[in-house]
């Protein structure tokens, strides 16, 4: 069959971050070895992304479309949604291509299945969680499939979904073809963000509270073997000119050993090239710290969420603060730039708790002084997700009620501590500023 795979708006503008598609490229790949005829089209590198979608199909002619849904929103406080470009997408594929079938997926998709395919009925299917096994499996039997992992389908005026598949064997993962889309368009778009991404492992066998990881990937941690993951990278590298990566494992050095073995590996074939990934604090010691930092780490980027410890439990985040502080001061004395993020007026927050996030963020300034390499410290409110912990927790404190459509921006951010995250944000950047400006603050 022809199948085109689209990348759905993922930002809000062309002027943001953008990261190359490897979820549809991997699909995309895995499609072609069953033999089918595939093209892709991100639209988020399109100046005109609905004119260049429409040529595409007149051009292509699909006989299926798949849709990838990979944000819902674009967090960070804001509360545009990127839902309604998604509507739009699919609406305009329907009318041009109505014979064509129109299949959804992604990360944001899989985390409102129902709700999308309620909303949206000119979707044919869907698929929640991995899709390596069920696309394939669904494009076999598109006129009444069997029973595929993670597939919505209807029934009448009913939508069923079945449970996701989360399992898939990551040592017979198969590298995304990037001769299907070409990584070098995605070079020096961004001023920040490694565009392309790694996949060293799925899963995360962590349940902090506000997060759907392993709603996504399962609890189970599936590494790839060491080696070809730096297979991929050297590849990436030698063919393409790519020198960063940023790894897209939920913790990238959980399990012990295995950041190391990737590590050791690029040092051995000594190759030049550098990586970024959020890490877990009580992960690292003296020994890997040098190590990351000798193999090409450029940032050690963390999610400790919780600016104290009443924080930090409530979140069930099994870490301390002096868990942190002691990570903080290891990578402090690296010349590795580091970025710490963290959720403001969490459930539980009190006048305490907000004098003792103020410390905290004067802590972390104190530690990475004399380098000065605190990247910045990122503040958000929880954006309550479903099925999560908080979102059980804003029921209960009737913070959210069953009327609340969570599909557009909901965050956890009730009175009085509404306006702590201006506060913390002011004091950060001042720090911030004077740290780079090498300004003394005044006592
Ligand atoms: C790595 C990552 C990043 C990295 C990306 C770096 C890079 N160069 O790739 C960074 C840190 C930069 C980042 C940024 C952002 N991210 Co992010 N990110 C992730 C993470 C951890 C993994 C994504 C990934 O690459 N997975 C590996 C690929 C192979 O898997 P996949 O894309 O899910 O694809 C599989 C399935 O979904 C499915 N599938 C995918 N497409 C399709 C299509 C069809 C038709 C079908 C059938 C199936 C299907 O099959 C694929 C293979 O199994 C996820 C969380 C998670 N665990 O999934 C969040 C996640 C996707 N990110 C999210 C968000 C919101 C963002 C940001 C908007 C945050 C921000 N404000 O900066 C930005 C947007 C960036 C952008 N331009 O899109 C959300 C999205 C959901 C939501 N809440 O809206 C997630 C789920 C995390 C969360 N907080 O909830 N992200």
């Amino acid at each position: 069959m022809r199948v085109l795979m689209i990348q759905t708006p993922s930002v809000e503008e062309i002027s943001q971050e953008r990261v190359y598609p490897i979820g549809i490229v991997l699909l995309a790949s895995q499609l072609q070895r069953h033999g089918h005829e595939v093209d892709i089209l991100d639209m988020n590198l399109e100046r005109d992304p609905f004119g260049s979608l429409k040529e595409k199909l007149l051009t292509f002619q699909p006989e299926v479309v798949g849709l990838s849904l990979r944000n819902i929103d674009p967090l960070g406080n804001k509360t545009s949604s990127l839902v309604s470009p998604f509507i739009i997408t699919v609406r305009l594929i329907a009318a041009v291509l109505p014979q064509a079938w129109l299949i959804a997926g992604g990360t944001g998709f899989s985390l409102f299945p129902k709700r999308l395919m309620i909303e949206i009925p000119e979707l044919d299917y869907g698929i929640i969680g991995e899709a390596e096994e069920s696309f394939p499996a669904l494009l076999r039997s598109l006129d009444g499939p069997p029973s595929i992992l993670g597939l919505c389908w209807r029934e009448g005026p009913k939508v069923r979904v079945s449970s996701p598949a989360t399992d898939f064997d990551m040592d017979s993962y198969v590298p995304a073809n990037r001769l299907l889309l070409d990584p070098a368009r995605y070079q020096g778009i961004n001023n920040y963000v490694p565009t392309i991404g790694i996949e060293a492992k799925r899963g995360c066998s962590l349940c902090c509270a506000y997060c759907v990881y392993p709603q996504l990937q399962g609890k189970r941690l599936r590494c790839r073997p060491t080696a070809a993951i730096v297979d991929e990278m050297e590849l990436l590298h030698k063919d393409y000119g790519i020198e960063s990566f940023h790894f897209t494992d939920p913790v990238l050095n959980m399990p012990r050993g295995h950041l190391e073995g990737i590590c050791e590996e690029i040092l051995r074939r000594k190759l030049k090239v550098r990586w970024d990934g959020f890490m877990r604090e009580d992960y690292l010691n003296e020994k890997n710290v040098a190590l990351f930092e000798r193999a090409g780490c450029e940032c050690f980027s963390f999610s400790p969420d919780g600016l104290g410890q009443d924080s930090l439990d409530t979140l069930c985040k099994n870490l301390s603060e002096e868990e942190i502080l002691k990570a903080a001061s290891l990578v402090a004395q690296t010349d590795v730039i580091s970025v710490y993020h963290f959720m403001v007026n969490v459930p539980g927050e009190t006048k305490d708790s907000c004098e003792q996030a103020i410390r905290f963020v004067e802590q972390l300034y104190e530690v990475h002084s004399k380098k000065k390499n605190l990247g910045t410290i990122v503040l958000n409110n929880i954006r309550i997700l479903p099925g999560t912990r908080i979102e059980r927790m804003a029921r209960a404190q009737r913070i959210i009620t069953p009327e609340t459509d969570l599909l557009y921006p909901t965050y956890y951010n009730p009175k009085p501590f509404d306006t702590l995250r201006y506060k913390l944000e002011t004091l950060q950047q001042c720090k911030n500023v004077f740290m780079w400006q090498g300004i003394e603050e005044l006592k």
